[in-house]
């Protein structure tokens, strides 16, 4: 007999309307919530949850007895006879009868809808609700990529040391560790991330030793009911590091039984082990063609082993080499002649453009070529390039513009977004990754809007239609007020604001102009051992013009993509003016649709992107009656800092191609406030990972 309702649970709100009025309460928020630390739960002043106990049924439960304000009953149903669509994650929640009713085929379905709820509760969003609301995730595995190194720093880390303290973790007795760990996966849970990497693409071998995995157990103990799974990235050397092997060539028979071996000890300790991310040929680490075996050789060899077990390898495309004449060509060179080569549980895991995470990329053209290879996006949560943590920049426009761009792959419709989610060619597995911006601080992300990225990401992998507005106003929202007067400017604030880093750090197509290897402030006449590794190298400033000649007069990068994209790029005439430099080298008095000259264009939407910074500030300071001291003080003083920086941006980029263009400043723009020579010798040493916080500019003032 088939089991039907397994657990049909209901729950009344009792005793919360005092629970309900505590969290109204401005000075319990003030207090408690001030520091950042509560996330998108502050509305809720949620508790802290235990290290271990509730199972994931209980934690659904609880959220609801516990943080449920409305007098109408919420039912719990698992099992129910009409979630066959569902899948193992999603969930219906029906609004059409007396009591409120979830069902999923999971538990872990049935706490996604509980937050659900929460989320609808906290933002005014349950009085539009009558009918069924069913929720599938698009991707079945979203995942966050974190950076952190085994010795506590973390790559492009902004917001302190890593969150896991390897020193510490207690293997023997789990329940014994800090609960930060259950927070961690609370938060990832309640926006549906369901998947995190906790080690850095450049792997410390050390990470599947057998010290390192028992504390990895313990850490996926504490995630799992949370429905989060740890995956790790490995170190494809791991063989000549670990067992002194004379050599880690995938096609070795020693080899390949050590990597069997391994992968066996992991699913002993962690029987849902999601898997390995794999950084491979790529800035120096190693990888197959150490050995002359290609990248398909390698993940196979990999996949191989994580077959049985359910495992998936997710192998970057992330690669690029000093020779080559253009960067954003290798992945495409590189992969392509591997198309259809790969095992079925392998996905390539690409970055939203072909460089580097820049504040504007086109979408990298290898989504749209592979025609029998499972890819999934890689997006940057942690702001390596939009300003660090100093910055405001709410970067769900820059990941919806990636998944929302149509590759033209089988004609209109192949967006990236649907390659990815499996619905251009039929994919056995689908992900999609983001890195992550989660350190040590005690507010998580090191800006407390920072939080809003991290947010927008488990919001878009579960549901990529949702609008960048509607992700921010329900952040908002719950993190800081339900105030109409508040909401409204800063969730504009909010979803202008990648625009306006776009347009005071690199606007109309220009990249990789950064200064250093810190990738934060201008610097578009550093040099480096590398040409690559040069901002000359993008710009390509000189008195004839300035930009990456990417047509097919020039690097041909635009052939990558089909048509009527390559034509529509190729054709300086027809290429988005908010991409002409990333495809074409111009002459600085070419006229633009609006009649000006590059360069007058080029000053003035630099000038608007400092226009736009000081404008936050303003709209800022215009809704402290919303925010707690704290916070408003804390955000208020970085504002001022992005403010700044932007003219900064302007005054090094401006000046130092001015000494090519010989033009002046056009109408509308400030003078400059700083001199060239004295910025071409400013340092900031911002990679400071004991102390990432705020190095004022004072030379910079703001009218
Ligand atoms: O963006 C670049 C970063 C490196 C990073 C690399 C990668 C983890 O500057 O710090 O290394 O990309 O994505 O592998």
């Amino acid at each position: 007999m088939r089991i039907k309702n397994l657990t049909s649970i209901t729950f009344v709100a009792a005793g919360l309307l005092a629970l309900a009025s505590c969290s109204n309460n401005n000075n319990t928020r003030t207090t408690i919530g001030d520091d950042g630390h509560l996330l998108w739960f502050n509305s809720l002043q949620m508790e802290a949850p235990a290290t271990l106990g509730p199972t994931t049924l209980q934690i659904a439960q609880e959220n609801i007895a516990k943080y449920w304000k409305s007098d109408r009953k919420v039912d719990l149903k698992l099992n129910s006879e009409a979630a066959a669509e569902l899948g193992t994650e999603g969930f219906e929640i029906d609004f059409s009868g007396a009591n409120i009713c979830a069902s999923a085929n999971s538990e872990v379905g049935l706490l996604y809808a509980s937050y659900e709820l929460l989320r609808l509760q906290e933002t005014d969003g349950l009085a539009a609700q009558n009918g069924k609301l069913t929720s599938v995730p698009a991707f079945e595995r979203r995942v966050l990529n974190h950076w952190d190194n085994l010795d506590g720093t973390v790559e492009r880390g902004f917001a302190g040391h890593s969150l896991w303290k390897w020193d510490e973790i207690n293997a023997n007795d789990v329940a014994a560790n800090s609960n930060i760990y259950a927070e961690y996966a609370r938060a990832n849970a309640s926006v549906g991330i369901n998947g995190t990497v906790l080690n850095n693409v450049n792997a410390n071998a050390d990470i599947l030793t057998e010290d390192y995995l028992l504390k990895v157990k313990a850490l996926a103990e504490i995630f799992r009911p949370y429905g989060l799974k740890v995956y790790l990235s490995l170190n494809f050397a791991a063989p000549k590091h670990l067992a002194n092997l004379e050599t880690s060539d995938p096609l070795d028979n020693e080899v390949v039984a050590w990597w069997n071996a391994k992968v066996a000890e992991i699913y002993k300790l962690i029987p849902d082990f999601g898997g390995f991310l794999v950084k491979a040929n790529s800035e120096g680490q190693s990888g197959p063609q150490d050995y002359g075996r290609t990248h398909a050789d390698g993940a196979n060899m990999i996949a191989k082993a994580l077959e049985p077990f359910g495992g998936i390898v997710m192998w970057r495309a992330f690669v690029y080499d000093a020779k080559s004449p253009d960067r954003a060509k290798q992945a495409v060179e590189e992969f392509m002649p591997l198309d259809g080569q790969f095992a079925e549980n392998v996905l390539i895991q690409i970055k939203n453009g072909p460089v580097d995470f820049q504040p504007r990329e086109p979408f990298s053209p290898l989504f749209g070529q592979f025609e029998k290879t499972q890819a999934m996006v890689e997006v940057q949560i942690t702001q390596e390039y939009l300003g660090h943590s100093n910055h405001l920049v709410y970067l769900h426009p820059m990941w919806k513009e990636c998944l929302d761009s149509d590759t033209y792959e089988r004609g209109e419709g192949s967006t990236v977004g649907a390659i990815t989610e499996g619905k251009v060619m039929p994919y056995k597995y689908t992900a999609i990754a983001g890195v992550s911006n989660v350190g040590n601080d005690r507010n998580w992300c090191g800006h407390h809007f920072a939080q809003a990225n991290w947010y927008a990401y488990g919001r878009m992998a579960w549901n990529p239609e949702l609008s960048s507005e509607q992700i921010a106003n329900e952040w908002l929202m719950q993190t800081f007020s339900k105030e109409k007067k508040f909401v409204e400017p800063v969730g504009k604030l909010m979803v202008a604001s990648r625009e306006a880093c776009v347009k005071y750090e690199m606007p109309l197509g220009l990249h990789h102009t950064f200064k250093g290897p810190d990738h934060y402030g201008p610097g578009p006449w550093d040099r480096s051992i590398r040409p690559d590794w040069e901002p000359a190298y993008y710009h390509k400033a000189a008195a004839d013009g300035v930009g990456f000649d990417r047509t097919m007069n020039g690097s041909g990068a635009v052939a990558q993509y089909h048509e009527p994209l390559q034509s529509l790029y190729n054709n300086v005439a027809t290429c988005p003016e908010n991409l002409i430099l990333w495809f074409h080298h111009l002459p600085w008095d070419y006229k633009m649709k609006s009649g000006r000259t590059l360069w007058d264009e080029l000053c003035l939407t630099f000038q608007s992107g400092i226009n736009d910074a000081r404008s936050f500030v303003d709209i800022w300071n215009s809704v402290e009656q919303y925010v707690d001291h704290q916070r408003f003080a804390d955000v208020k003083a970085k504002l001022e800092r992005q403010a700044k920086d932007a003219i900064w941006w302007r005054d090094a980029t401006i000046q130092y191609f001015q000494q090519f263009s010989g033009m002046a400043l056009p109408e509308g723009c400030q003078p400059f406030q700083q001199k060239l020579e004295k910025l071409m010798k400013y340092r900031i040493g911002i990679t400071n990972y004991e102390n990432p916080k705020i190095e004022t500019l004072p030379e910079y003032k703001l009218e």
